[in-house]
Order: structure tokens, then sequence, then C-alpha cells
């Protein structure tokens, strides 16, 4: 049986982290219905090209995801408006990227790009930007706090196939100590963010990096606090901690490319 995702349920789920749905979905996630989280991208190389990852809207022109998305690519198909990979009807092909200068592909350190969209969006029910954390909030490490991830990965580690239809878990965001004694220090930055599922095993998996990390900020206002960038190789169902890019880490570089690029 699936569980359906409503707004309000997701609400009720991000508010009471002990409910957990224990289906191999995202990781051990539920599925989401069309415009619950309208600001969720799908990426490809181009448009017969299978998923290559998540982003979310972040103004009517740009696109936010992580730097190994769009390292070493020279143009990518994004698809706005739907909860079905193979179902949209807004869709637009971009060759303007803003990849962090400091992004490391051997580390994925500082995992942070801009993609600049060809044409606006018209904002709708289905498509709608998602507010990013605020410069108030700078000296938060968020540690304690669950947050929604959500994207069309793998659902399996053996079953290497990405989800049709968009699926959403929650992880609790953990320590960076711990999070470093997995990956080590050189991986695990203070621009870092780890997560690990509220009941067991929820996780991101290949296909769901660039994707948004997003928090309850007021009972109807969701706000972004990471970008997935990591999760053990081979190993999502393991129960290890994910990887986020921090925003807070990354708010300048993000609203002075916006700014020096508009
Ligand atoms: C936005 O709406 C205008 C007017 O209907 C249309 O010409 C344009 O193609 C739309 N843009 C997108 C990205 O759908
Ligand atoms: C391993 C690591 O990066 N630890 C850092 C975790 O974050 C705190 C503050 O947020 C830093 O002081 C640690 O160095």
């Amino acid at each position: 049986m699936r569980a359906k995702l409503t707004t309000a349920v997701l609400v009720l789920i991000i508010l009471n982290a002990t409910s957990g749905i224990p289906k191999p979905r995202i990781i051990n996630g539920v599925e989401v219905p069309v415009g619950a989280l309208p600001w969720q991208v799908i990426l490809k190389k181009s448009p017969s090209d299978d998923l290559l990852c998540g982003g979310s809207v972040v103004a009517e022109n740009w696109v936010l995801t992580a730097g190994h998305c769009t390292y070493g690519q020279t143009s990518i198909f994004l698809i706005f408006g739907t909860n079905n990979l193979n179902t949209y009807s807004v869709s637009m092909t971009s060759n303007e990227f803003f990849l962090h200068p400091e992004y490391d592909p051997a580390t994925l350190n500082n995992d942070v790009s801009l993609i600049k969209l060809p044409m606006s969006l018209n904002f709708s029910a289905s498509i709608k930007p998602i507010k990013l954390v605020s410069q108030n909030d700078l000296s938060k490490s968020f540690i304690g706090t669950t947050a929604l991830i959500a994207g069309y990965g793998y659902t399996d580690d053996e079953d290497l196939e990405f989800s049709e239809a968009l699926l959403a878990a929650l992880v609790v965001i953990i320590d960076n100590e711990t999070c470093a004694a997995q990956y080590g220090d050189e991986i695990v930055l203070e621009s870092t963010m780890c997560g690990k599922g509220t009941s067991g095993y929820q996780s991101i998996c290949s296909g769901d990096s660039g994707g948004p990390l997003v928090i309850m900020q007021s009972k109807d206002e969701l706000i972004q606090i990471g970008i997935n960038s990591f999760v053990a190789q081979d190993a999502c169902t393991e129960g290890f901690p994910s990887g986020y890019a921090r925003l807070t880490s990354f708010l300048s570089y993000i609203q002075s490319t916006m700014d020096n690029n508009s």
C-alpha cells in the first residue's frame, strides 16, 4: 500500500517526526501529489536522456542544484511542475550554469551550482519558488531538526531504477562530527550538513542529488536549508547519514551570483 502525501499530511509528518512509513522509496519515502512540492525540478542531460539530478526553483529564472550536477555539462534540460518523471508540460534547456568556484569533484566540497533559465517561469499552483533559509539563521546548526528530502532517485541499492513518482521522506539533522566519523574530515566541513533517517533508513540516493532539503519555518511555510549532495557509495539503504550542502554557508554566493547575472 502506498501512503499518499498531501501538503497537510506532509506538514503533520514534519511536525511529528515519529511517523515512520516502512516502504522502499526515495529510500523509504512516500509519493508526493502534484503541487505539494512545487519548487521541485527534474534535470536531464537532454530530453531523451535519463534522470541526471534534482533541483529547486529559487526565483523566476533561477534553479539551485548541486555542483556535481552541472560539473562537466554543456547543457541541461529542466522539467517543472510535475510529480512524474515522464509526464510534464513545462520544460526548457539551459546552457548557463554558475558552478561554485571552489567546488571540488573529489570531495564534493562546495557542491553548489545555479542554473540560469533562458526564460522566466510562470508561477502557478504546480510551479512555485522555495524560500531560502534567511541571513538571520546563519548561526543555526539545525541539529535535531526534522527535514524533508524529495526526488526520483534510486529506491534500492540493488534494483537500480529511478522512481517514476516523486517521492519524499524525512531525515533528522545530525552533528557534523558524527557525520565526519563516517565520511572523514575532508568530506564533512562546516559547510556540510548531514541527516539520518527519522525511523531508520530514509535517505537520498543516486538521482536525488541537487534536490532541496527543506524544513518547516512556520505552520505553512517551508524553507530550503540544504542541497542533496552525497550518500555512502552503493549503500543508500544501510542507514548511513546522507550529506547536504549547508545553505547558510552559501547564501551570499547564491545572492551575488543571481544579482550579478540577472
Ligand atoms: C509564460 O506565459 C507566457 C504567456 O502565456 C508564455 O508565452 C510563456 O511561454 C510562458 N513561459 C513558460 C516558461 O512557460
Ligand atoms: C568535522 C567538522 O566539520 N566539524 C565542525 C562541525 O561544525 C562545528 C560548528 O558548526 C565546527 O566547529 C566543527 O569544526
